[in-house]
């Protein structure tokens, strides 16, 4: 960070503190089953809006937003990539809990490409079914990435209606050895990717952002008028590589491409809060805006985001790659301008919906917290938090721990050196010896300790002779211990690829003509190489 920037970053932490103690807080009231909106960002990091302090300043919605609501500076997501973490957001679990991960290497990174086999298991209870015993009507728009075979789809999985896709958009591919990314409208598909869905690879230009808004407002309007609460999951992709922008947003970003895509996001997301107000039921509805993983930073600068001060990014357990961006919003029921310093998680928007909508959580191990005594807290001055750790995993590898300002790292790992040198860096220009290793390093016997307020950007390890040292590693020692104790890994679900278990013919396909034909199926163990 440039001294210009970190100027920039550490004035807009003083402006949110000044507007935190000089506005009167909004006296709560428990509405009854409130709506509830999750907007889930794909690959944006913690640097990218102007709350958190891009100097650019191009998301005036997302500040806007900040400002009527409550910025959370210690919020982590539960993977750093893209499937673990959404399936920890609808299940309230870690990933080794719920079986988004693979056991066929060591602290490896899994997810939903077209050849994965598995999918969200059958034993997990989404989020849209609990809150359906509410009368919550969910919609999910945009990526689903739980698993693209039949029986993995949202609707299946207690979701009402879903537009979007089931993967990541990668592409154009030859229908002869790989199907393009089917778009479904509810269960069946209804085009693909590249093809009724363009996404001009050259220009950037593609429409589906202002699609995915279309589709929210119309859901919004729709259920505004029904007498029942709505759960919407607002999920657009056009952060994540390779990113794209509608033509009146390409070009607009002195950032280039990556910050067209984030201007159409804020856009969209002004566009949804104001239309909530606009239909009078913004003091009726629950909004969190965060993201999935830290931005890919070895995508290179035009096609990937800021992680702020942070170390790394995206695949790694580094806080680039975890730390993300988070607003809450809820007119009259959080207070705006505040700032929760909180340590909290996406695996918290799980319980926190449970708690707004009046369910009792399910009867299983949960990771997230019920953050409604932090959202809904009279006193913006009241700075009594949970204790709470966060676990960082890398597959079914325990890599890190936070608890307070403290993160002790028991095992570190980039990429290989073998990958490193074929150009593919996760740490690009933030090489930290002994701590951004190209080996998977074990570190357990003698933890590296980080303060996270001294040192965001984890580069200087606590020496291990200070007495600080020795007093957090006893504090942190139990928590993992007793963590680690109790843990019951469920059955990893993404071990298994098939090049027969691609999209080849969704459900629907027959309608459109467009049903392709697979090979047979020959199932192999997926490699996954970080
Ligand atoms: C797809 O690849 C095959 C074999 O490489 C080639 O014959 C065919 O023309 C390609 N089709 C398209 C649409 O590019
Ligand atoms: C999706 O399906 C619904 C209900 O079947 C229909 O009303 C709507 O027009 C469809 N939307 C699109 C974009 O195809
Ligand atoms: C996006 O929509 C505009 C206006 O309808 C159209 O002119 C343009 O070709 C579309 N772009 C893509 C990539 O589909
Ligand atoms: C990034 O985009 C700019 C503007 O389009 C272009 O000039 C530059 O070459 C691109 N950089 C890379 C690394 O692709
Ligand atoms: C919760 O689950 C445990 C273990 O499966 C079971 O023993 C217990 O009876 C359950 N409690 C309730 C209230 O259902
Ligand atoms: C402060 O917040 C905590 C939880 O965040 C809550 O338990 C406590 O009652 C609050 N105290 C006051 C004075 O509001
Ligand atoms: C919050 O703290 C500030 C600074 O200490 C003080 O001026 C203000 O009166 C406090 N506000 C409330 C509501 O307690
Ligand atoms: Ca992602």
């Amino acid at each position: 960070m440039t001294r210009a920037a970190m100027d920039t970053f550490i004035k807009s932490f003083t402006i949110i503190s000044f507007l935190t103690y000089g506005c009167v807080s909004a006296t709560p009231v428990k509405a009854s089953t409130p709506n509830i909106i999750i907007m889930l960002m794909d690959d944006m990091g913690w640097g990218d809006l102007g709350v958190f302090g891009q100097p650019s300043k191009e998301t005036p919605n997302l500040d806007k937003m900040a400002a009527q609501g409550m910025l959370f500076p210690n919020f982590y997501t539960a993977n750093p990539l893209c499937s673990p973490s959404r399936a920890s957001l609808l299940t309230g679990r870690l990933p080794v809990r719920n079986g988004f991960y693979t056991t066929n290497g060591k602290a490896r990174n899994a997810y939903t490409p077209q050849e994965m086999v598995g999918g969200i298991s059958s034993d997990e209870i989404l989020l849209p079914r609990l809150l359906k015993k509410k009368g919550y009507v969910s919609k999910i728009v945009g990526k689903w990435h739980l698993g693209h075979r039949p029986k993995f789809l949202p609707l299946e999985h207690g979701f009402d209606q879903w537009f979007g896709a089931p993967n990541c958009h990668f592409g154009p591919y030859n229908s002869s050895k790989r199907p393009n990314v089917p778009v479904y409208n509810n269960s069946e598909m209804v085009g693909r990717y590249y093809e009724e869905f363009q996404i001009n690879r050259k220009t950037g230009e593609s429409n589906l952002t202002q699609l995915y808004l279309q589709e929210a407002l119309g859901f919004i309007h729709q259920q505004s008028l029904s007498s029942k609460p709505f759960f919407l999951y607002w999920a657009p992709d056009s952060t994540h590589s390779p990113v794209y922008a509608s033509q009146r947003f390409l070009g607009r970003s002195s950032r280039g491409r990556y910050g067209d895509a984030v201007m159409e996001i804020d856009d969209s997301v002004g566009q949804i809060l104001s239309w909530l107000s606009t239909l009078g039921i913004e003091q009726n509805t629950f909004v969190f805006f965060t993201s999935d993983n830290g931005a890919a930073v070895m995508s290179g600068p035009n096609e990937s985001g800021s992680n702020g001060p942070f170390l790394c990014g995206k695949e790694t357990t580094f806080e680039g790659g975890m730390r993300e961006p988070a607003v809450a919003w809820w007119p009259g029921h959080i207070p705006g301008a505040s700032v929760s310093f909180q340590l909290s998680s996406l695996m918290d928007l799980f319980s926190t919906s449970l708690s707004l909508a009046g369910v009792s959580p399910p009867n299983r191990t949960l990771d997230g917290l019920d953050l409604t005594p932090v959202l809904l807290n009279s006193h913006p001055n009241n700075t009594s938090l949970t204790d709470r750790p966060i676990f960082y995993y890398r597959g079914n590898q325990l890599m890190a721990v936070r608890l307070g300002p403290y993160k002790a790292h028991y095992w570190t790992w980039s990429n290989s050196l073998e990958e490193f040198e074929s150009g593919i860096n996760f740490c690009p220009g933030q090489e930290v010896p002994g701590v951004t290793t190209h080996v998977q390093k074990e570190h357990t016997m003698q933890p590296l300790i980080f303060h996270l307020g001294r040192d965001p950007g984890e580069k200087y390890p606590i020496s291990v002779l200070s007495m600080e040292y020795q007093t957090v590693l006893r504090r942190i020692a139990p928590v993992v211990k007793q963590h680690l104790d109790s843990l019951v890994p469920a059955a990893p679900q993404l071990n298994m690829c098939d090049l027969a278990a691609m999209n080849w013919a969704p459900a629907g396909c027959e309608k459109l003509g467009k049903c392709l034909k697979g090979p047979e199926s020959l199932p192999w163990k997926c490699e996954w190489p970080h």
